[in-house]
């Protein structure tokens, strides 16, 4: 399956390098965009400046993975015996490829993660020597820049290899992050909040029924098809995203692919960015302790809006620096909750606060998108299948997000993207441009 991957990105990558080579040639002078100092300041927020191959994002459609939306790519892709979700590795198999997987290709690229899960004994020592209540997220960039030293796309190119070969080193070890990610994230779960013994790893599941079940909690098909969902949907966000655009950054440095996504990782690792499903869980708990029973009405959830925000604090799930409206993401989860758990008393909450917090944030009146984001709903379906821990959220997220960066991190070296160096200024530098135009 290897090399009908290789196969399918070579063929791929020489039309995206004559693609590229002309826009360069022919259009490389033609205006895209003006750049305005709210801009330069506000975080290049809509500065399209980067290039990246395998999803793109609508602000009001959300994403798509290579111009499938995330409803296209579930319906569309392959799923799991008996199963209803599109299998996660079938939509790496999209962005790394462009191309709907077969079930026979995705059913390879299950294979092909088997043969590399195996953790270096190094790894899980490193792991073990850190301490107990060391962030799982902190745990996790440890385990990767300690996986770094089997590195493939680092040795070959210390030996020298020449640039075209770039990007099939670093599918090497793209496909091995993609395999290893997920035990050693339940590697760190089982440490941090069980007694450490962490289940076998089964080759006869699918990458994600296999990182449901070695989390060792509920070994339902439920939760495994939950799993997958969650896996799926999370995977791809774009370029410009905080871990993204961290990892494209640093591999854009010619780093390898494990050194870029620790990096990335260190992002994910913010409250605005991936610890926000933690803090979404925490602030959903919280409610329904203050609730004490009583039944989550609108009008409730309003009172709780409200008092947040006197607080000066953000609500948490809510808003988006890019999406306009609700998030995608947000909605397969809904979806999937409401075949699977009505009944479960923070369903309830979460579905009361899609009701009532939208107006909440209208009326309040700075924020761009009043709508919720997946985080909103990420953690109830976690907690209802008993994945608790709410430290352990981002890594979830992790792991699935590992699929996106790493199928970027290909495409940068495909089409051969040179380093990244944007041009800063500083606020009067700006001023004085301001003033001039
Ligand atoms: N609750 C309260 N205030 C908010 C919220 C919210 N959920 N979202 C935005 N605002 C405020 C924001 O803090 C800013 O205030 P100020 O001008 O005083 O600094 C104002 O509204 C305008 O912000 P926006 O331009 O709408 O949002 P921005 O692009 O700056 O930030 C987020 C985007 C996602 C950081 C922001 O909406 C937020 O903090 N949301 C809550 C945290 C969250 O859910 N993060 C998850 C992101 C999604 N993910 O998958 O990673
Ligand atoms: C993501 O999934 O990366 C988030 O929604 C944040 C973003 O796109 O900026």
């Amino acid at each position: 399956i290897l090399e009908l991957m290789k196969t399918k990105i070579a063929k791929l990558a020489k039309e995206k390098a004559a693609l590229k080579a002309d826009l360069l040639k022919n259009h490389g002078e033609r205006k895209i965009q003006d750049v305005t100092v709210e801009m330069a300041i506000n975080g290049a927020r809509a500065i399209k400046s980067m290039v990246t191959e395998t999803s793109d994002l609508d602000a009001n459609k959300g994403i798509a993975y290579r111009h499938l939306s995330l409803y296209e790519v579930n319906t569309k892709l392959p799923k799991a015996p008996g199963g209803s979700v599109a299998l996660p590795e079938g939509a790496f198999w999209l962005l790394v490829t462009g191309e709907e997987p077969s079930a026979e290709e995705v059913k390879g690229m299950t294979e092909e993660l088997h043969k590399r899960a195996t953790i270096p004994a190094n790894v899980m020592t490193t792991i073990d020597s850190l301490p107990k209540e060391t962030h799982p997220m902190t745990q996790l960039s440890v385990a990767m820049l300690a996986l770094q030293k089997d590195s493939k796309f680092f040795k070959k190119y210390q030996e020298g290899m020449k640039k075209d070969d770039y990007w099939s080193y670093a599918l090497e070890d793209c496909l091995d992050v993609v395999a290893k990610v997920p035990i050693i994230a339940a590697k760190i779960y089982r440490r941090t909040f069980h007694d450490g013994k962490l289940p076998e790893y089964d080759p006869k599941l699918d990458w994600a029924a296999n990182f449901a079940q070695m989390l060792g909690i509920n070994q339902s098909e439920d939760f495994k098809e939950a799993m997958r969902l969650y896996l799926m949907l999370h995977a791809d966000h774009e370029g410009g995203n905080v871990s993204a655009h961290a990892t494209h950054l640093v591999g854009s440095a010619l780093s390898d692919p494990y050194y870029a996504w620790a990096a990335g990782l260190c992002g994910l690792a913010g409250p605005l960015h991936g610890l926000a499903n933690q803090e979404c869980l925490s602030w959903l708990l919280d409610v329904q302790k203050q609730l004490g029973g009583q039944k989550p009405t609108k009008d409730l959830m309003t009172d709780f809006a409200n008092k947040t925000l006197k607080e000066g604090k953000v609500i948490p799930g809510f808003g988006h620096a890019v999406l306009r409206n609700t998030d995608p993401r947000y909605m397969l989860e809904r979806e999937f909750a409401l075949k699977h758990c009505t009944e479960d008393p923070l369903f309830q909450l979460v579905d009361s606060c899609y009701q009532a917090i939208p107006p909440v944030l209208l009326k309040q009146g700075k924020v761009k998108n009043p709508f919720p984001n997946v985080d909103a709903h990420s953690g109830q379906l976690m907690h209802f299948y008993n994945l608790k821990e709410q430290n352990f959220y981002t890594v979830v997220f992790a792991v699935s997000r590992t699929l996106g960066v790493m199928a970027q991190y290909i495409w940068s070296r495909a089409v051969s993207l040179p380093i990244e160096r944007p041009k800063s200024l500083p606020l009067d530098e700006l001023m004085i441009l301001a003033k001039k135009h």
